[in-house]
């Protein structure tokens, strides 16, 4: 029998303040009718953007077992999903567990999360990077940002400018593995009063573009929000380019309904106000390329 509730298997770290990774994944997946199946790779009293004295307690060690556990019990997942990873132990990890539990009608969708802005997260280095590669590889979708994007193909250009540069990045971005590549964070490109987010389907050998307002903000966790609802509506049946336009608007309503209230960017948007909206109807925005 088909499962009446699509499962994912989250493979992400636990930070209890801040918003992102594990309680942004679960609550989007939750809200969208999907079960998420947390496998914490690390507990952190907040998540490292923006808060000093964190407290971190890294699982590595525990996470085999637990995975032995999951085989045992013989659990399917209908998708695969991992985001912020760190060690190269993790991505192993990551890729044993995809060996596991990897099946035909599934989607492996993985986040290399790695930097932003220009530049690598403070943690990682450029063999975080190569390691990232090997685990890309083994993706049937990946949401890199464009710093992300920039670094996994080595490229010392540092936008994309223009459609023959988007269709070049994203089908190389492509030929390591992963059959749909999506850019997130993609500034200046066309209109710069504008971000975009770059797409391409191999199979239907189509690639997609939707803009959206530009904010001076840089609230951390909304790359995770981004690749989560992406997941959710891949899931239950959108195309890509309307699971896009899913993402970029539900974002853009929560960055403008925390934007006016003068809180701590840290602090994340402010998702418990708007999730319930993740369900709504959405407006096609996408253009193709
Ligand atoms: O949102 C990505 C992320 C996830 N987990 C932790 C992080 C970050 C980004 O900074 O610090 C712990």
């Amino acid at each position: 029998m088909q499962k009446p509730v699509p499962r994912v298997a989250a493979i992400h770290d636990l930070s209890g303040f801040g918003r992102g990774s594990l309680t942004t994944v679960i609550q989007v997946l939750a809200t969208m009718g999907i079960q998420p199946c947390p496998l914490p790779t690390a507990v952190l009293s907040t998540h490292t953007g923006g808060f000093e004295h964190y407290r971190f307690v890294d699982l590595t060690d525990k996470i085999p077992d637990f995975i032995d556990h999951w085989e045992e019990l013989e659990i399917d997942f209908d998708a695969i999903y991992s985001g912020f990873l760190g060690s190269k132990n993790q991505i192993e990890i990551v890729i044993d567990f995809i060996k596991r539990f990897k099946n035909k009608k599934q989607y492996v969708i993985i986040d290399p999360v790695l930097g932003d802005n220009g530049n690598l997260y403070d943690i990682f280095d450029t063999e975080m990077v190569d390691n990232m590669k090997k685990l890309v590889k083994k993706a049937d979708i990946i949401t890199p940002n464009l710093t992300e994007a920039q670094f996994l193909l080595n490229k010392k250009q540092k936008s994309i400018e223009n459609d023959e540069d988007a269709k070049m990045w994203l089908k190389q971005l492509s030929s390591f593995g992963p059959s749909i590549v999506v850019i997130t964070s993609v500034l200046g490109y066309n209109k710069k009063e504008k971000t975009s987010v770059l797409a391409y389907h191999r199979q239907d050998n189509r690639f997609w573009k939707v803009d959206c307002d530009y904010i001076p903000a840089n609230f951390p966790g909304t790359g995770d929000l981004f690749t989560s609802i992406l997941v959710g509506s891949i899931l239950t049946g959108d195309s890509l380019p309307m699971a896009i336009d899913r993402s970029v608007q539900f974002i853009s309503m929560a960055v403008r309904a925390t934007y006016g209230y003068d809180l701590p960017e840290r602090e994340g948007v402010l998702l418990e106000r708007v999730l319930a909206n993740l369900n709504i109807p959405i407006t096609g925005n996408s253009y193709e390329i």
